[in-house]
């Protein structure tokens, strides 16, 4: 354990840092129709055909099919052509037939692996020639997009961007039912103008909350406050987001690497709503668009340790109760002062709660050197093993890069006091926008070398 200086401490507790559609897993065969339920007459077993994700099913054997990972019934629907709308888990199944019934659909659920593109040029090129293709994402500021070089690798090198502070709650409610949309529909439309998705970040967090937000008391209060913030900002946002972070960083340990006492972050939603506040918040978001993908997102969850298994429970808990969540984030802050994780330790993680049925991603990577403390080499190995994980598991859906240059980094800014005033050194791109070593062994790691 490393100690700080109490007002390294506080000033870490304060910043807490904590957090594809493309991606439906291709290769699933959706089922065909079923049995005519008036005629009872079935159809030929269905063929079907899966690519990334969309599966066509023609004709359908009778009544029930199956898939590994998936069981899925048909009730009725023609023998006639069926199409399936295939499935994220294996669980997709065919709707349609043509007396309007269900047809059945079945799965086998999602392909084993990730096939990597044969070249490519630049991330973003390697993310989209994969199959399943693979979001590469980066965290994105709206004073970033004035410099010239910055935009333009943001832009050639990803398709998929995270508003690094523009839509937290205090920039878009300041006040009360008063929203402010500028910085965010900024980046929202520069990623339109480049052909990137969007992922919101982050509708419930107990950062970069308002006081008047903080200091909320009641139950009915809060919850009213909670449900007014996410029917507007996900209305605002409407086709535009198409992935939201619901909940951020609920659950706190002793240490900010994950470790020791592991329990529920005292914050004003906690507080004064419980834990249930959580499968609230995914409730109202999915009820205010039953289209966009809806997750967890958390740090310091990437290693095996105590929070990874409390979130684990939590999720799993949420999952059983039938909460609307689509997947959870995986922030990969590694180094200094949060966790470090091998790429077998992350495997570990991705896979468990992938089995639960969810997406998982890489939301926020970045790796802090903190002076030395993580050696070149071992921030190199880190950079390939980790990406390599999301790459090798289909059903992560997305890595998202915690900023574009090491100049930029919010590290720099946060704990370079903690590293004896090292730059973190945590990213792709230099000061020059220049790509360094680690962008060559992300891309390894994408190209499945
Ligand atoms: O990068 C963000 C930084 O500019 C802000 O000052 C900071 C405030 O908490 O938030 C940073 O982003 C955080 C993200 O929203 C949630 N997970 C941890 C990120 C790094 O602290």
């Amino acid at each position: 354990m490393r100690s700080a200086p109490l007002t390294l401490l506080l000033s870490a507790f304060l910043c807490a840092i904590g957090c594809s559609d493309g991606g439906d897993g291709g290769g699933e065969t959706g089922g065909g129709g079923g049995v005519d339920a008036t005629s009872g007459t079935g159809g030929a077993p269905g063929v079907t055909t899966g690519t990334t994700g969309a599966t066509t099913g023609t004709g359908g054997a009778p009544g029930v099919t199956t898939g590994t990972t998936g069981v899925t019934t048909g009730t009725g629907g023609a023998p006639g052509v069926t199409t399936g709308t295939g499935g994220t888990d294996g669980t997709g199944g065919g709707t349609g037939g043509s007396d309007g019934n269900t047809g059945g659909g079945g799965s086998t659920g999602g392909p084993a692996e990730r096939t990597p593109a044969a070249s490519a040029s630049t991330l973003r090129e390697a993310g989209e020639k994969a199959n399943p293709p693979l979001l590469i994402g980066a965290a994105i500021s709206a004073s970033g997009l004035n410099d010239g070089n910055y935009s333009r690798v943001a832009a050639a090198e990803h398709n998929y961007v995270t508003a690094e502070n523009e839509m937290k709650w205090d920039a878009l409610e300041p006040n009360p039912g008063q929203f402010s949309w500028g910085s965010a529909d900024r980046i929202v439309s520069w990623a339109q103008q480049n052909n990137m998705k969007v992922k919101g970040h982050t509708l419930v967090w107990h950062s970069q909350l308002p006081g008047w937000m903080n200091n909320l008391r009641g139950a009915q209060q809060v919850e009213q406050a909670m449900r007014r913030h996410i029917e507007n900002v996900m209305g605002h946002f409407k086709g535009k987001v198409e992935h939201w972070d619901v909940v951020n960083e609920a659950v706190l340990t002793d240490s900010d690497t994950g470790v020791g006492n592991p329990r529920m972050r005292p914050t004003v939603f906690y507080n004064e709503l419980g834990e249930q506040y959580l499968d609230l918040a995914f409730k109202i978001a999915r009820e205010q668009d039953p289209s966009v993908k809806l997750y967890y997102n958390d740090y310091s969850i990437d290693a095996r340790n105590d929070k990874a298994d409390f979130v684990y429970e939590m999720i799993k808990g949420m999952v059983e109760r039938g909460v609307p969540i689509d997947g959870v984030g995986f922030q990969m802050h590694i180094g200094p002062p949060n966790n470090e994780a091998g790429g077998e330790d992350v495997a570990y993680n991705l896979k468990r709660f992938a089995d639960l049925g969810l997406e998982v991603l890489i939301s926020e990577m970045d790796i802090n050197r903190c002076g030395n403390q993580v050696t070149a080499e071992e921030q190199l190995t880190y950079y390939h093993d980790i990406v390599e994980a999301c790459f090798l598991m289909p059903k992560c859906v997305a890595v998202t890069f915690w900023g574009i240059n090491d100049g930029r980094s919010w590290l720099n800014s946060w704990s370079t006091a903690m590293c004896n005033g090292g730059n973190s050194q945590s990213l792709l791109f230099n000061d020059q926008y220049q790509k360094k070593e680690t962008y060559n062994r992300v891309m390894d790691a994408l190209l499945g070398r």
